[in-house]
């Protein structure tokens, strides 16, 4: 018998429907590449689950953005995400409303406040990608937000260029449900050592917003710098704005940029926290005007000691020289002077009228030089004008010393017995460990920039620690949330903020959203490893540590 005769047929017909079903499917079923599983499996923060099912989506030119008739604010989220694709795709995609189901499908990008469960809460989402269409759920805008960062992070890398780049521009099909564990998820810049402009705390703003955290805290105001224009008291930012460390120009922001900040914040759903820094590190307002001066230290060689028993105080009511040096804990407001605070209450007043945010931050760290019966006034009285202002207030972890309660927030940073006994008074606590989050902490002993008096922090000790671990009797119920800061007396350029920030910057926006009790850094650097090539996309200039097998 003659097998080829009849087996040649065969393997036409084959492959006749091969081609045909090729052609008619659009490539829809076509298996999910290595490239694609690869991003799947590598979002940051890693979500609540994952299901892959194993198929392609591919953005294409005809790719629609469609959302529930009537939501402007949900429009705007779908036109960021058509913007964010455009320049690297060239794809302008269009937004309208879905009018019909079959809008819905069909090669297309459905985002919906419909048909959520409760228990995504305020941020959290389901997104559906299938070989068809990619549907993304929420109960509020924000877990829409947060759930086109995942988006994004499923895309090839190259999706993050600037210059238009060849697709195709394929994504892993999954089912993807994502719940953040913490809600104060931040990140806190200084600009009071070093200013930075409008334009890099919007870029900054983007960089923490890809990784879904939700708060900009923003060190307005130190010993170096006041940074924000206070009508009433024009001096600070005229003056107190004028320098910064090192003697550069310094700067500051009028309200209206401040507000310009805060709006371009919102539009990510991130909360602007701002901090004015009290009593201690007011050099800035002191030598603005004389009659807030307490009496300074005179600033010593190195760290002044926490507990420095002999204080030399000088100057008193007297206005100070600007100060550029490094050196913390030699400031203080006149507490005992009721006039220093008509000057809070206007600064309270002013800033909170231009701060949506339900927090202002007093800042309260380091007042070596006022008295602690000072100290403790100064809490107090301080608290409850931010209540007058309709404020919750936030402090650095020393004003546990004060009477404080359920109303008030302490952020850790040094001290294990100031935080237990925040949260023993009632206190929420935000979790910011110096040893492992301070981002000015130099990575190792060659890092150029940066400080190292709480640790050298490498990539690994960034991620590996939980916010529960640092403090007896504080468990999560206790904890708002994590916060990551960057002081600046060593940065000065969006560089040096890009590589002191990242590659830590996301392991912190992990350890705030994601809950998986079996962290590991053995795990997770290998995904960190393919967000090397979206950094550089966006470009980014991260530390490349030795520890990361970076993609190229
Ligand atoms: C401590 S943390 C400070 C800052 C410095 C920082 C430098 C805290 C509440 N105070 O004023 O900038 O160390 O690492």
């Amino acid at each position: 018998m003659n097998y080829s005769k009849q087996i040649i047929p065969f393997f036409f017909t084959l492959f006749i429907a091969g081609v045909a079903l090729v052609f008619t499917s659009c490539n829809s079923s076509k298996p999910t590449s290595p490239e694609a599983t690869e991003a799947l499996q590598s979002v940051i923060p890693k979500p609540s689950s994952v299901e892959a099912t194993g198929k392609t989506f591919t953005l294409t030119e005809a790719t629609g953005i469609y959302v529930d008739t009537g939501s402007e604010e949900i429009k705007n989220i779908a036109q960021y995400l058509s913007d964010r694709l455009k320049p690297s795709t060239g794809f302008a995609l269009s937004v309208s409303n879905a009018e019909s189901n079959g809008q819905r499908e069909k090669g297309n990008i459905y985002l919906t406040t419909t048909g959520a469960d409760d228990s995504l809460g305020d941020e959290g989402y389901t997104l559906t990608v299938s070989d068809e269409s990619i549907t993304l759920t929420a109960n509020k805008p924000a877990g829409l937000f947060r759930g086109v960062q995942t988006i994004r992070q499923l895309l090839p890398a190259k999706v993050e260029m600037s210059e238009k780049q060849e697709g195709p521009w394929e994504m892993a099909t999954a089912t993807i449900r994502d719940v953040p564990s913490y809600s104060y998820r931040g990140s806190m810049l200084d600009v009071g050592r070093h200013f930075f402009g409008v334009e890099d705390v919007k870029r900054y703003i983007d960089m923490i917003s890809y990784y879904k955290m939700n708060f900009l805290h923003l060190g307005l105001t130190n010993d170096q710098g006041w940074r924000i224009e206070i009508k009433s008291w024009p001096n600070l930012a005229k003056h107190g704005g004028s320098t910064q460390v090192g003697g550069g120009k310094g700067g500051h922001y009028t309200q209206d940029q401040y507000k310009e900040i805060v709006a371009y914040a919102q539009s990510r759903y991130i909360t602007v926290v701002p901090e004015v820094d009290m009593p201690g590190h007011t050099n800035a307002a002191l030598a603005s005007y004389g009659e807030l001066n307490g009496g300074t230290i005179v600033p010593a060689e190195g760290r002044i000691e926490l507990n420095r028993k002999e204080q030399i105080l000088n100057g008193k009511s007297k206005p100070t020289e600007l100060y550029t040096g490094i050196e913390v804990g030699f400031s203080t407001l006149r507490v005992e002077k009721e006039e220093t605070f008509k000057f809070i209450k206007d600064v309270v007043r002013e800033l909170s009228e231009i701060t949506p945010g339900p927090y202002i931050h007093i800042g309260g760290d380091e007042s070596h030089a006022t008295k602690k019966e000072d100290y403790i006034v100064f809490v107090k009285k301080f608290h409850e004008i931010v209540q007058a202002n309709k404020k919750i207030m936030i402090g650095w972890e020393e004003i546990a010393q004060g009477d404080i309660g359920e109303d008030v927030i302490a952020q850790f940073w040094t001290s294990p017995k100031y935080g237990e006994l925040a949260a023993e008074k009632g206190s929420k606590l935000i979790m910011s460990p110096s040893k492992k989050t301070y981002m000015d902490m130099q990575y190792d002993s060659t890092t150029k920039l940066g400080l190292h008096w709480a640790a050298y922090i490498e990539v690994d000790s960034a991620y590996s620690w939980d916010p529960t671990d640092y403090l007896n009797g504080v468990s999560k119920e206790n904890i708002l949330g994590i916060e990551a800061p960057l002081w600046t007396e060593t940065i000065v350029t969006m560089n040096d903020i890009e590589y002191m920030i990242f590659p830590r910057l996301s392991g912190y926006a992990e350890i705030g959203w994601s809950v998986d009790p079996k962290r590991s850094w053995d795990e997770y650097k290998v995904r960190l490893a393919t967000h090397g090539p979206r950094w550089k996309a966006m470009d980014i200039d991260y530390y490349k540590s030795k520890l990361v097998q970076w993609k190229e």
